[in-house]
């Protein structure tokens, strides 16, 4: 079966290929030459994917799903939450944005944290949702060169590394992502 995933960003689609099982395909925006940017303009993780895969589905008129990640630090009020990628300004800088994370955290006691990967479904009139929760806590300093965004700092229940330190196949066997997906590919093999 061959899929379409609805995403500029690079390092998503490296982790989902890896996820998949033989005789599922990815295909990727490229292959249909779009390259303009996804709306995200949705106040929740969930209506961000809903959003994404709405508007892939309505340009290309292509079966396709899209997934929206955001990191939810509960002794932060939710934060960064939905607002994970802009957390410290419009260009999206994952670097700062662990900084301001880090500051703002370090005058709080809990340092637990979980990552909630929102994947949104859209074929012919059907929309379906699968979600994918990975718990653990905010290191003090970033670790790891493995993984993108926030994984320097993010260390998954039962490790003591981060995701970056972390080999790629653990994440990938563990994450919110990970468990989103198997959650898709379930539903599509049914
Ligand atoms: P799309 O094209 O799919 O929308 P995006 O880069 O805009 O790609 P998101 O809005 O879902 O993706 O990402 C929100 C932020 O969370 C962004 O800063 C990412 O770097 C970060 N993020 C997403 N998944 C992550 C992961 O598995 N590990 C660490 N950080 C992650």
């Amino acid at each position: 079966m061959k899929i379409l995933f609805a995403t500029q960003n690079q390092n998503k689609i490296e982790e989902v290929k890896n996820m998949l099982p033989s005789g599922f395909e990815l295909m990727g925006l490229n292959q249909f030459n779009f390259t303009d940017d996804i709306p995200e303009t949705q106040p929740t993780i969930e209506g961000n994917a809903i959003q994404k895969a709405n508007f892939v589905f309505n340009t290309l008129k292509t079966p396709c799903f899209a997934e929206d990640t955001g990191l939810i630090v509960p002794s932060l009020n939710g934060e960064p939450g939905v607002y994970s990628a802009r957390y410290a300004g419009p260009y999206r800088d994952p670097l700062k944005n662990m900084e301001k994370l880090l500051k703002k955290l370090s005058s709080e006691k809990s340092r637990e944290a979980y990552f909630e990967t929102v994947i949104a479904l859209k074929y012919g009139h059907k929309l379906e949702t699968f979600v994918g929760r990975c718990k653990g806590r905010i290191a003090h300093e970033a670790k790891g060169s493995n993984g993108f965004g926030y994984d320097p700092i993010f260390i998954p229940e039962g490790y003591d590394l981060s995701f970056a330190s972390l080999s790629k196949s653990i994440k990938n066997k563990i994450s919110h992502r990970a468990i989103a997906m198997s959650k898709l590919i379930a539903y599509l093999s049914e």
